[in-house]
């Protein structure tokens, strides 16, 4: 097992570093840039019909309570109260589906590992506004939908999804970084308490791979920088993200 296997299967969580070079991630900037601003403006002028199909998270509830989600073209975008933005409208085609992309050596064998086979991986994306002072933070949750609404059982099952992040900036405490805690992929919402948290400050080119059982949190950005991530989530093909595409 190698190193970053190891803490991922020790923490749930791991940050590996210079995964991708610069160009990629110019290239990621610039499509990201193209769908925010087409979903902002549309949103702003009243274009997109909301939709009302999400579905209770066991793990995230509060996200259908403080959500609204648009139809944008056929993909669904889920604008959250304190303003985070996600998103799968655009973050399709070129390099989003080349497999150096989808599945980077450092990642691909960690995925294999946890995954076996019969799994797939979507893109989507994440904008995250400037000066978040006065809305709060995304709370902690697990990014799984529950298979059987019992905690106990759901972390005893073999992963059914993983998910990489690629901050398309530096991350500091400060600009809206993820909050994870440690081990939580295997401990109850009662024992999390006891558990050390970690805040990812990877460098743009750097990603973090956990799994969808680690509670984690988004921390609100203070700066007057957006901070944009894309992301890639594994799943076992027999899941649907019922969060979003019921
Ligand atoms: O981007 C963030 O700050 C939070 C994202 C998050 O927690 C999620 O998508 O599950």
């Amino acid at each position: 097992m190698d190193d970053y296997y190891e803490i991922y299967k020790r923490d749930g969580y791991v940050e590996i570093p210079n995964v991708f070079g610069f160009p990629i991630i110019d290239d990621l900037q610039h499509t990201f840039d193209l769908a925010i601003e087409h979903i902002q403006s549309g949103i702003g002028a009243g274009k997109f019909e909301t939709c009302q199909n999400l579905t209770p998270n066991f793990y995230d509830a509060n996200r259908l309570v403080t959500s609204t989600i648009y139809d944008v073209g056929g993909d669904k975008v889920v604008v959250d109260i304190c303003g985070l933005t996600e998103f799968a409208y655009g973050m399709s085609g070129g390099l989003l589906e080349d497999q150096m992309f989808l599945y980077p050596p450092q990642v691909e064998g960690i995925v294999k590992e946890e995954l076996k086979t019969y799994y797939n991986a979507e893109v989507g994306a994440i904008h995250k506004p400037a000066n978040q002072e006065i809305v709060g933070e995304l709370g902690w949750h697990r990014d799984i939908a529950t298979l059987f609404e019992d905690e106990a059982l759901d972390l005893s099952l073999p992963e059914w999804e993983l998910s990489m992040f690629i901050p398309l900036v530096d991350l500091t405490p400060e600009n809206g970084s993820l909050e994870f805690i440690l081990g939580s992929h295997k401990a109850s919402r009662e024992e999390c308490k006891e558990l050390p948290r970690k805040v990812a400050l990877g460098k743009a080119g750097d990603v973090f791979l956990f799994s969808g059982k680690t509670v984690h949190r988004g921390i609100k950005n203070t700066t007057d920088e957006e901070r944009p991530v894309v992301y890639v989530t594994y799943r076992k093909k027999w899941v649907k993200d019922l969060e979003i595409y019921v």
